[in-house]
């Protein structure tokens, strides 16, 4: 049995196929994917992954792409220890998370983190350029990068992304009332589904989105606390470790 990982350290959809491997202790083989580098735009790339992201899972030959269809399918492979509720009416609980966090916090991430982050390695290119050579080529997402440009998103988009995240920690601040989980008693995908995006916030120097709610902020903690988490985050899983982010313009919500 091979399990083949093509993921990024530092990309938010790969950390969430790390941690459910490592929670199940699986073995997998580990194949870099150099973003900075467009590695995952390469024609050998796109017949694995036809959208031009990480991460891509190749199981005994099998190729299984996108992160929350990735951690579905390793549950139902790896059934141990399980990482979903047996019950439906639980199943579909946990679902409707999973639709939610990828809906709304994922895609918001993307905004500062892009902002912050990626965009300085553009900021010389003209508009025209970076259509061509960044955004256009892009199969998923040429049009989040036409909207960020090689200078970065408009303080609107940065404002309207921050209060997204805020609304996804005041919704999971109501349910951890049951916790220790988002579920109640099961830690489950939902769970790990999220864990990047409130990491990636801490990361950013954006904690004070959630650091006034105790419920998430001991959530975070226990996240924190797991094996899985720790092997999770290898070196390089943080944006802040090897460049300075510059402070946002807008408001930081609280
Ligand atoms: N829905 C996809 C999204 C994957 C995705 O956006 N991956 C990002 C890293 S987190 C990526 O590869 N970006 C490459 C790019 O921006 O060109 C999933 O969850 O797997």
């Amino acid at each position: 049995m091979t399990l083949e990982l093509y993921h990024a350290p530092q990309s938010t959809c790969s950390q969430k196929v790390r941690i459910a491997l490592a929670e199940k202790h699986l073995e997998w083989v580990d194949r870099r994917v150099n973003l900075a580098k467009n590695e995952q735009l390469r024609p050998e790339y796109l017949k694995l992954n036809p959208n031009g992201v990480v991460p891509t899972l190749v199981h005994d030959g099998n190729i299984v792409i996108d992160s929350s269809v990735i951690l579905e399918y390793l549950d139902e492979v790896f059934p141990t220890p399980r990482l979903s509720p047996t019950d439906p009416v639980r199943r579909a609980q946990m679902r409707a998370w999973m639709r939610f966090l990828e809906e709304v916090p994922t895609a918001a991430i993307r905004v500062p983190s892009f902002h912050l982050a990626l965009a300085t390695r553009f900021n010389a290119l003209d508009e025209g350029k970076f259509r061509k050579t960044e955004a256009d080529v892009r199969p998923l997402r040429k049009n989040f990068y036409r909207r960020m440009g090689p200078k970065g998103f408009s303080d609107e988009d940065v404002a309207a992304s921050l209060d997204e995240l805020q609304r996804t920690v005041d919704r999971m601040e109501a349910a951890l009332d049951k916790g220790p989980w988002l579920l109640g008693a099961d830690y489950t995908l939902a769970d790990i589904i999220v864990t990047p995006s409130i990491d990636r916030t801490n990361d950013l120097g954006l904690s004070a989105i959630w650091s006034k709610r105790p419920r998430v902020t001991a959530w975070y903690a226990r996240m924190q606390a797991r094996p899985a988490f720790k092997q999770a985050y290898m070196p390089g899983s943080r944006l802040s470790e090897f460049m300075t982010l510059k402070p946002l313009h807008v408001a930081v919500p609280a």
